[in-house]
């Protein structure tokens, strides 16, 4: 990919000639679109409030300013970044509803405020704990991790991921350091984000990760097809892409279709067209539109061949001709299940009518450049590897790859300004598993090996885990799928022998812990990141803490230190005794050596943040240019309709019954998808990120519980069926579990469908019913995993909904 360029706007610091002769050259008019900040960081009224920058650090990566007004230690009220002219189509890094309620969830009840053990006597998953001081808490993890890796090594070391301190710096980044210095732990890939995109689709189909173009290179009155992409719910940021899609959408006159179970925002907000389908049926859409498009010569034939291996059989790998494996032989019913996927046959399967699908043909067909882009939904079922390949296949058909205006049918992607994280160090174990996988590498240990599991860079496990990091992560009882299942296996204390949880808040989690520590929220400690998810702007927040640590809350990267002290590598581990605000600087500084136009440490912490547009790249592709001289990393060089690799991968792997690993994308239902339903469980329940929370971040704030509530959406026409109305009780009820709720009646969801928001705190008695009534939708998801990837297929599920009476 050509390297975008950058050039320096908002938030002045007019220090910098630098920065304003970049701003010169590129013609944006400086200090009128990019004012100073209202307030400087320690500004103070004259009551004695004074303003703290800092910033929303979840997973949703917008990372956006939060603007505190602090008087006498307390925080009293946040606003946001309200700098900018707040023109149409300029930039400010707003906060959501989400990072404008961030008070009531920093006082909230629920927040730890000091070290707590499990009492002696009782098991995980009781509930039992008391206080300790952190020298025992310390002193207890020191010696366990001693005492495990020596009996067992240190492969039975995980670190889990800790998407509620994403946008930082320091992440849970001082653990691996800190254990790189004592032999290292086993390692993940995949995520429960993109696993099944990363990992199951991209690679085989363009080898190295293709990001997107900016949705900013949109042309005048282009189309755009958003495949379960829904940026108003989920990138909501100021500077993010949901803001983006507006600006194009209004300014360039773009037509937007979504193509999703449910009405997303997309469609409320911003008027786009709605295609309903069935969950899990992305990949059957795409075959109905390719038949039209092969029957009608609609297909670029010159850019299939020229960049495409697979599409037909003059395409096809020379050992894989002459078998009719090509796509064109899926389609036209000449090859594998030698039926035709006709738009018939496709609306049989989606539920989207044969004339719409045709429709959509030529709309695509005729546009010229055509955005085709899906978000993470699609690829969360048990089928998603090859739902996410299905739809790369799109733009590829009509040759909408590789140039302004169109993306690779991935994801959306964003860009670097190459901020550094803390440095983890070298992990001399290179053994990875699939992050979705880790109850079964606690529960299978070495049973796990590189062909039944995808265990990387070796044959298998050499050992289970047995000592648990769960750092800024609600994984153990929220946010894994098949929460009944997971914590069976980690009541069992001969399985894993020492689990430790670091929260900001007492969390169903905490209570399958063997220690839980109490943490400073960013918002309460030095904090620097770069603003992560637009694909056009790059900024920096700079976190000051907003008030003195109050309780006994210590931030990570002392704790670690503490740790490392007790472990005998505390020099090493902190570099001489830095402390977490000389890595914010340091890493800072390191970052201006590359941009010296950026401002010093210092105005940006005066600042709080500034942001840094990227030039959205209109370059041609590379490899689009000359795919001779810069070939893919693929197999073949080649984008790949065929993988060989797959291909491979079917001969040598061991699937779960029902898996499909195909070397093109056909479409099959997956396990517990729309051919699953029976008359117990007719309905699939499919989850979402909805607005209220980021995951089970905020979960418990009540504020957002009023402004977005879990609710299970119905259609009437099955309401009406199941004697549901609005706001009734119910029970949503899998073969994993069941949950309650209350419904929420509306034709904004398919018929067939229920759409459950995910991130709802557990609330069970799992030594007793395992009734949910906290109505976390993991109580209902399965384990059952993609056959490539082995990535989470969390949005495949199976039940029913009842009304609960009384
Ligand atoms: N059924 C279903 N399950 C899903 C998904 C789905 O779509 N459906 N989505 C999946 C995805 S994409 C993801 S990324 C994961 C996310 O799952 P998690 O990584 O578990 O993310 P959160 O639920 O946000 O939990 C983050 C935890 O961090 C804590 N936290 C917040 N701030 C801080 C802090 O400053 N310090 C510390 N120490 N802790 C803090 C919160 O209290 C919370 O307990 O969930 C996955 N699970
Ligand atoms: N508000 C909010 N924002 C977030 C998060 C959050 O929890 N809350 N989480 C953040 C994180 S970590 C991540 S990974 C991203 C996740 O972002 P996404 O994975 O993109 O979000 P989802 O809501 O799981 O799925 C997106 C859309 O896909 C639809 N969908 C589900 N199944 C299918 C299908 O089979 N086909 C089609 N066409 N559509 C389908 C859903 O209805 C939804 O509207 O969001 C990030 N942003
Ligand atoms: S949740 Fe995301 S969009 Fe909302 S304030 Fe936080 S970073 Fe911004
Ligand atoms: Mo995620």
């Amino acid at each position: 990919m050509p390297t975008d360029r950058t050039t320096l706007t908002r938030r002045t610091f007019v220090a910098s000639t630098g920065a304003l002769g970049a701003l010169a050259a590129c013609g944006t008019a400086a200090s009128a679109l990019y004012a100073p900040t209202s307030r400087a960081f320690g500004d103070e009224s004259g009551d004695g409030e004074s303003i703290v920058w800092t910033h929303c650090h979840v997973n949703c990566g917008g990372a956006c300013v939060l603007q505190c007004h602090v008087q006498d230690g307390e925080l009293k009220y946040v606003e946001s970044d309200n700098t900018g002219d707040a023109s149409f189509g300029a930039v400010e890094a707003r906060a959501c509803l989400r990072g404008r309620s961030i008070r009531p969830w920093l006082g909230s009840a629920d927040r730890l405020n000091y070290p707590m053990k499990r009492v002696e006597g009782t098991k995980r998953g009781d509930g039992q704990y008391e206080r300790i001081s952190w020298d025992e808490a310390l002193d207890t993890i020191a010696s366990e991790f001693k005492r495990i890796t020596e009996k067992y090594g240190n492969e039975s070391v995980f670190i889990q991921e800790c998407s509620g301190v994403e946008q930082n710096i320091m992440m849970n980044n001082p653990f691996f350091r800190l254990f790189n210095l004592l032999g290292g732990e086993v390692t993940r890939y995949g995520s429960y984000s993109s696993a099944a995109i990363s990992f199951g689709a991209v690679p085989y189909t363009y080898g190295t990760s293709w990001g997107n173009r900016s949705l900013k290179t949109i042309q005048e009155g282009e189309l755009v097809v958003l495949f379960g992409f829904a940026p108003n719910d989920m990138r909501m940021a100021g500077d993010g892409p949901g803001y983006d899609l507006n600006v194009v959408r209004e300014t360039k006159n773009a037509r937007v279709i979504v193509i999703d179970p449910r009405r997303n925002e997309t469609c409320t907000n911003q008027g786009a067209e709605w295609i309903p389908i069935v969950p899990g049926t992305d990949a059957a859409l795409v075959a109905g539109i390719a038949h039209e498009l092969i029957s009608q010569d609609l297909v670029d034939l010159d850019f299939l061949h020229t960049y495409c291996v697979g599409f037909d059989e003059e395409s096809m790998p020379e050992d894989a001709r002459g078998k009719h494996l090509s796509y064109r032989d899926y389609i036209m019913g000449t090859g594998y299940d030698q039926v035709e996927k006709t738009p018939a046959w496709a609306a049989s399967i989606t539920k989207i009518p044969a004339e719409r699908i045709v429709k959509l043909a030529h709309e695509i067909a005729e546009s010229d450049p055509c955005y085709i882009c899906q978000g993470l939904g699609p690829q969360r079922h048990t089928n998603g590897d090859n739902a996410a390949r299905a739809i790369m296949v799109l733009p590829q058909l009509v040759g909408q790859v590789g140039k302004p205006g169109t993306t690779s049918g991935g994801t959306i992607g964003n860009d670097d300004i190459g901020l550094s994280s803390l440095p983890t160090g070298d992990n001399p174990i290179k053994t990875k598993f699939p992050n979705f996988l880790w109850p079964e590498a606690i529960r299978d240990g070495a049973k796990l090996t590189a062909t039944n599991a995808g265990i990387l860079n070796a044959d298998g496990l050499k050992v289970g885990i047995k000592f648990l990091v769960n750092y800024g992560n609600n994984m153990m009882a929220n946010q894994n799928a098949d929460i009944g299942f997971t914590t069976d296996i980690l009541r069992d204390e001969s399985l894993c022998e020492f689990i430790l949880q670091y929260d900001v808040a007492w969390t169903a989690s905490c209570n399958w812990a063997d220690i839980v520590l109490p943490d400073l929220a960013p918002q309460e400690t030095y904090s620097l990141t770069a603003a992560g998810e637009s694909n056009d702007v790059e900024g920096i927040r700079f976190g000051q803490p907003l008030y003195e640590p109050k309780f006994e809350r210590r931030e990570v990267y002392e704790v670690c230190g503490e740790l490392a002290r007790r472990l005998g590598v505390y020099d090493e581990y902190s570099e001489g005794g830095m402390t977490r605000e000389d890595w914010c600087r340091k890493l800072y500084d390191e970052l201006r050596e590359d941009k010296p136009e950026l401002p010093t440490y210092d105005e940006g912490v005066k600042m709080g943040a500034f942001t840094y547009d990227i030039e959205p790249s209109t370059e041609v592709d590379d490899f689009i240019l000359d795919p001779v001289a810069n070939p893919l990393e693929t197999a073949t060089g080649k984008i790949q309709i065929y993988s060989p690799e797959l291909a491979e991968l079917t001969e040598t792997w061991k699937l779960q019954d029902g898996d499909v690993i195909s070397p093109i994308p056909v479409y099959y239902p997956g396990f517990d998808g729309p051919d699953a339903v029976t008359d117990e469980f007719p309905f699939q329940i499919v989850d979402f990120h909805h607005k209220g929370t980021t995951h089970s971040t905020y979960a418990a704030n009540e504020v957002l519980h009023r402004l977005s509530p879990f609710q299970a959406w119905i259609n009437p026409i099955d309401a009406e069926r199941q004697g549901i109305a609005d706001l009734d009780p119910v029970r949503l009820v899998s073969a994993q579990g069941e949950i309650r709720t209350t419904a929420k009646v509306t034709n904004r969801v398919i018929p067939g469908v229920i759409m459950y928001p995910q991130g709802a705190w557990h609330d069970a008695d799992m030594q007793g019913d395992r009734v949910d009534h906290g109505g976390c939708s993991n109580t209902l998801t399965s384990r059952h995993c993609c056959p490539v990837s082995k990535g989470t297929g969390q949005h495949s599920v199976i039940g029913t909904i009842e009304k609960v009476e009384g």
